[in-house]
Order: structure tokens, then C-alpha cells, then sequence
């Protein structure tokens, strides 16, 4: 079963969207921006709020950036695996990789060449469910269930996911 943070935080009342940037000093490819717009995209399908990428990373709702190791947020990267990336509650909006994972944004990671790689949509999919506002699930299916296997790709919402979102807008 879905879970919020403590205190249930979201989006305010009536935002019908949220804009997203990526750290202009990362020189994220197309690929990869592509990538995260499909992942936004599964949650506006089934709420109310829709995402669009922002002008200016500065004024953005949401920030995207890879780093590795300590980037100054108190939650140090960890390396190959571990910790993936996080994401804070709202409407805080940071929203870090670790540059340190093998990261697949195309093509099928089940059959990646590496036993480390990690489906970049999948974890992107799992954070965006924290920057708006839910917790982890119990539902081994769930999109929010808080653990993956390497090597996996999960990027559809389930049933438990969609409750709980709807539940918050
Ligand atoms: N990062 C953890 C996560 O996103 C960070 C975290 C731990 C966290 N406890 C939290 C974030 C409580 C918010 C609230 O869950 S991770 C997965 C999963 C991670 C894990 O790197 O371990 C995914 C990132 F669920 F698959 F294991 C993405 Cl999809
Ligand atoms: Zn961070
Ligand atoms: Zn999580």
C-alpha cells in the first residue's frame, strides 16, 4: 500500500503545472532529456498537473543534475549502486542522479552489457513518485516498492501508484 511523508507536503492546491530544468553544467544529451520527459509524463497521465522543461534551471520547480560523491546537500553519493538518486519532498524539487551508476537512458537494459547497469527511466520514474509527494509502497509492483533489481526496468505506474497520487491531487 502507497505512503506519503510525514505531514502529507504537496504541490499547492490548483498547480496544474510544474516546470523542470537540468543543471546546464551537466550537458545532458537529448537522449537523456527524452528520458525524463517520458517519465514526467506517466504521472501527468494520470493526474491533473502537467510538466514542461523551464526556460532558466534557476526559476525551475524541479532541478535535475548528476553528481558523485558529496555535492553539498548533506547526502553524499555513494559509487556503483548503493544509492542511486534521490529526491526530496515538496516542494523542495531537487532531484539528484549519481554520476557513478551505469546508467542506461536507451535501449533495453535487461540486456546491457554491464551486471551494474541501471535503467535510468525506471529510477526516474520511482523519484518524480517523492518530488510529488508519496512515500514507499508495500506493493512489490508499485513503482514506489523500495527496492529495484539491477538490471530491471519497471516504468509503469501500478494501480497502488495511481491511487496514491490521486489521493494528493
Ligand atoms: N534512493 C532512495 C529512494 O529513492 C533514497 C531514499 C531512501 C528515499 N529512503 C527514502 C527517498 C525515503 C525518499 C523517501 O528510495 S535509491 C529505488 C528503488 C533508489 C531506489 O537510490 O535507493 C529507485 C532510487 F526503489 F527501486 F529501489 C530509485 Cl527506483
Ligand atoms: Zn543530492
Ligand atoms: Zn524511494
Amino acid at each position: 500500500h502507497y505512503s506519503f511523508f510525514e505531514g502529507e507536503p504537496r504541490w499547492p492546491e490548483g498547480t496544474s503545472e510544474l516546470t523542470y530544468a537540468f543543471d546546464p553544467d551537466n550537458g545532458l544529451t537529448d537522449t537523456v532529456k527524452s528520458v525524463f520527459a517520458s517519465a514526467f509524463s506517466r504521472w501527468s497521465e494520470v493526474t491533473t498537473i502537467s510538466f514542461r522543461e523551464a526556460e532558466s534551471y534557476a526559476g525551475a520547480d524541479i532541478r535535475i543534475g548528476f553528481y558523485s560523491g558529496d555535492h553539498g546537500d548533506g547526502e553524499p553519493f555513494d559509487g556503483v549502486l548503493g544509492t542511486l538518486a534521490h529526491a526530496f519532498s515538496p516542494t523542495n524539487g531537487r532531484f539528484h542522479l549519481d554520476e557513478a551508476e551505469d546508467w542506461v537512458a536507451s535501449g533495453d537494459v535487461t540486456k546491457a552489457s554491464v551486471s551494474n547497469a541501471v535503467d535510468l527511466e525506471s529510477v526516474a520514474v520511482h523519484e518524480i513518485g517523492h518530488l510529488l509527494g508519496l512515500g514507499h509502497s508495500s506493493v512489490e509492483e508499485a513503482i514506489m516498492y523500495p527496492t529495484i533489481s539491477a538490471k530491471t526496468r519497471k516504468v509503469d505506474l501500478n494501480e497502488d501508484d495511481v491511487l496514491g497520487i490521486q489521493e494528493l491531487y
